[in-house]
């Protein structure tokens, strides 16, 4: 199944049509609800990201979300959320078979509700890595990783998309690092860590991640040809992750070159953890070779189109980790100690010349006065199937013994903007919600009703939204066989 699509990931024909939405409304949809006006924020990253079919994403530690600069910098500007800790192994599983999911969860929730997609960090690293863990010797070990993963998986599928399984896995000559994994279980290890990811999401794409591997070198050589070895004995893996913790005036020229050697081989590649630090303190020379260097990084990315997009290690360098591993290094980030935006913002807008940024609507709002509803003829799209024009409802499960995670898409295939939407269905055979995100959900017996959060409520004419929920059933969970939008049914 496909994963998670933020809300940023609408087409580009949904664009124009928001900005002509108000004039063409009709009241197809628009059921006892005013018709508002989105209001147009400024282009933020995330715009240019969506309309060049990349990913913009940052490493968020669920902390900091209650500093509003912080929150506000993280809710704009990005389409995808990496924790920078929680899903670590010393995070998720501190002691043996004691899983902890509370600073994971929080990220997820993060994710769900501000429609970004979900990215998760890591299964097998050598670091944040329990005591108990490096204790374990033969069998005992591998069982350890493959349960590990196993649990972890499966208790966030249906919300990340893709997971780094194995990361750091190499020394910088190409040899294997000799970490507890790799003298104990040898060379087998990455690809059982694989298999067992695999086994565990079939859904989420699967990731080798390093640094150092941004240019062609020994390492990324070595990476280059495990992923053809997989790749040619069919074992999993449908990605490489390029760290890219770079040094201002250090971008390799053969960046590019090198993402496309690994996408020719049949993967998916992203930049995972961009940071370019410089020695502190920055000065203005310092800081626009930093702006020169994070647009060649993006240009990197852009020239590929198996490179799914960039994902900064932060947001600001006040909580960079930077200066605490390199001393005298830091201001790595795009935003500096007092979340101002520094050259490196304006150096990635640049970096997408000729790309028209897709708009964000920020929260509607209301028009004071009820306008007269213009009847128009709605034009049905392609993919409609049955029912009146105005919307459409795709829903797909992952399901397991008694549980299950939903993910609906809500399309409107009016030409009225539709601000503000209450969908309605019947479970047909006694499941009910256990959580919902990106909508608030009731039910009452088996009539469940979900409502739009403040920030997807507005959906213009070809316009999208995805929510979904975790749910029990007894044994049978046979899907909704309508669905009403605002009332109307919907195909
Ligand atoms: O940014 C992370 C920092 O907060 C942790 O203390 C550190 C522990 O090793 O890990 C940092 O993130 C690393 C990432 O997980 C893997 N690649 C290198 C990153 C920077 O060290």
């Amino acid at each position: 199944m496909a994963p998670t699509q933020p809300l940023a990931r609408r087409k580009a024909g949904t664009r124009s049509a928001l900005r002509t939405t108000i004039a063409a409304a009709a009241a197809t949809l628009v059921v006892g609800t005013a018709l508002v006006v989105p209001a147009q924020a400024a282009s933020t990253l995330k715009d240019y990201g969506t309309a060049a079919g990349k990913d913009i994403g940052f490493a968020l530690d669920p902390n900091r979300l209650s500093e509003s600069a912080y929150k506000s910098i993280a809710d704009s500007e990005f389409s995808l959320v990496v924790p920078e800790n929680a899903m670590k192994w010393d995070s998720t599983e501190p002691s043996q078979n004691s899983f902890n999911y509370s600073s994971g969860d929080q990220v997820a929730q993060y994710a769900a509700q501000s429609g970004k997609k979900l990215y998760g960090h890591t299964f097998v690293w050598h670091q944040q890595l329990p005591g108990w863990v490096s204790n374990l010797s033969g069998s005992a070990l591998e069982s350890a990783m493959k349960n590990h993963i196993t649990n972890v998986a499966t208790h966030f599928q249906g919300k990340v998309f893709s997971w780094d399984v194995v990361n750091e896995a190499f020394e910088d000559n190409g040899s294997r690092r000799q970490s507890v994994f790799q003298q104990r279980l040898g060379d087998g290890y990455i690809e059982t860590a694989f298999k067992t990811a695999r086994a565990a999401d079939p859904t989420a794409k699967l990731c080798i991640n390093d640094y150092s591997i941004e240019n062609i070198n020994s390492k990324s050589t070595a990476i280059y040809n495990l992923v053809k070895d997989f790749k040619s004995r069919g074992v999993p893996i449908d990605c490489v992750g390029f760290q890219s913790h770079l040094i201002v005036g250090q971008v390799p020229g053969d960046f590019q070159q090198n993402l496309q050697r690994f996408a020719d081989l049949g993967v998916d590649v992203r930049i995972t953890e961009l940071d370019i630090r410089m020695n502190t303190p920055s000065d203005s020379s310092k800081l626009a070779q930093q702006a020169a260097d994070y647009k060649k990084v993006f240009q990197a990315c852009l020239g590929v189109t198996r490179c799914q997009g960039v994902t900064i290690w932060g947001i600001t360098d006040k909580y960079s980790w930077v200066p605490g591993t390199f001393s005298g290094q830091g201001a790595a980030l795009v935003w500096d100690d007092n979340y101002a935006k520094k050259p490196a913002y304006d150096g990635i807008v640049s970096a997408f010349s000729g790309v028209t940024p897709t708009p964000t609507p920020t929260t509607p709002t209301p028009t004071p006065t009820t306008p007269t509803p213009t009847p128009t003829t709605p034009t049905p799209t392609p993919t409609q199937t049955q029912g009146p024009a105005g919307c459409q409802v795709t829903y797909s499960v992952n399901q397991w013994n008694t549980g299950f995670t939903a993910n609906v898409t809500i399309k409107n295939t009016s030409s009225a903007a539709i601000n503000g939407w209450t969908l309605k269905f019947s479970f047909p055979s006694g499941q009910a919600i256990t959580q919902a995100w990106s909508s608030k959900a009731s039910q009452s017996g088996s009539a469940v009703t979900l409502t739009n959060e403040s920030w997807n409520g507005s959906l213009p004419p070809g316009g999208s939204t995805q929510i979904g929920f975790n749910g029990s059933h007894t044994g049978t969970n046979t899907a909704p066989s309508s669905f009403t939008l605002n009332g109307t049914t919907c195909s």
